[in-house]
């Protein structure tokens, strides 16, 4: 089962939680109260050493950035299109929504 480090009131880990409603993906949610900095203890930075939420779990393996999170849940799914112009617009929307 995947392990979501996660802060309830961000939209960044939001966004993850959404797609894998959507997709009824089950996961642990390990809330991680970013106001308290409890992504920035030396345990965490272990975890991403950018110190931020979310950070998808995978087996062992840990997946900072949502973006990088939803690409990877959302393979072979309707969320990225088979069409490669139409997939290259899905990113171009997420790395417009990640500069803003
Ligand atoms: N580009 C990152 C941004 C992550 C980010 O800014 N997370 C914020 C919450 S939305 C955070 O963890 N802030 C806590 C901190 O910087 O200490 C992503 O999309 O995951």
């Amino acid at each position: 089962m995947y392990k979501l480090y996660n802060f309830q009131n961000s939209g960044n880990c939001y966004k993850i939680r959404l797609l894998m409603n959507q997709l009824g993906i089950e996961y642990e949610s390990i809330e991680v109260n970013i106001l308290q900095r409890e992504s920035r203890t030396e345990e965490f930075l272990t975890i991403n050493p950018n110190g931020r939420v979310p950070v998808l779990q995978v087996g062992e393996k840990y997946l900072p950035e949502s973006n990088a999170a939803i690409w990877y849940l959302a393979e072979g799914s309707k969320f990225i299109p088979t069409d490669r112009f139409e997939r290259a617009q899905a990113l171009q929307w997420m790395f417009f929504v990640s500069a803003q």
